[in-house]
């Protein structure tokens, strides 16, 4: 009866002492959670910004190649869509430029802003309207910042 006791005494504590350890791991992780997250979700934006620059400069030499062959950028705002379907006028074409079906989009799920003619660059402009998601709001990823091809003011 009295061993009975012990065991059973033994085996609560145990259990008591688990449910403590238990809740300070919980404790212990969401302190790690408070203080890793923001400072992860930190990187996976600037790296979601670095795809979105690379993404561009991709786009700039498939345009580059486009307009080698033939002999302008793809015109209007949905220029970009020539570079994966032939455009009527288009007698050299070479493409698919692109070895997609559906352009890509941003890294925030949003399309690729495509202008041409381009209103900051002599031949056509091109966008990524960043984590916010519209035009604007000092956070977009643009080929005419640090272009060497801009338009003269
Ligand atoms: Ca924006």
């Amino acid at each position: 009866m009295r061993i009975q006791t012990n065991v059973y005494r033994k085996a609560h504590r145990r259990h008591a002492f688990t449910l403590v350890e238990l809740l300070l791991v919980l404790v212990i992780l969401a302190t790690l959670a408070a203080i890793v997250v923001p400072k992860f979700a930190g990187r996976t934006e600037q790296a979601r910004i670095t795809a979105a620059e690379t993404q561009i400069k991709n786009f700039e030499t498939v345009l580059d190649a486009f307009e080698v062959d033939n002999g302008y950028y793809p015109k209007g705002k949905d220029g970009l869509m020539d570079l994966i379907e032939k455009p009527r006028d288009a007698q050299s074409w070479r493409g698919p430029y692109l070895k997609v079906t559906e352009l890509p989009m941003d890294p925030w799920k949003n399309p690729y802003v495509y202008e041409c003619p381009g209103k900051y660059n002599a031949d056509y402009d091109l966008m990524s309207m960043g984590p916010d998601g519209r035009p604007g709001g000092g956070d977009d990823i643009t080929n005419w910042e640090n272009a060497n091809n801009k338009k003269e003011k």
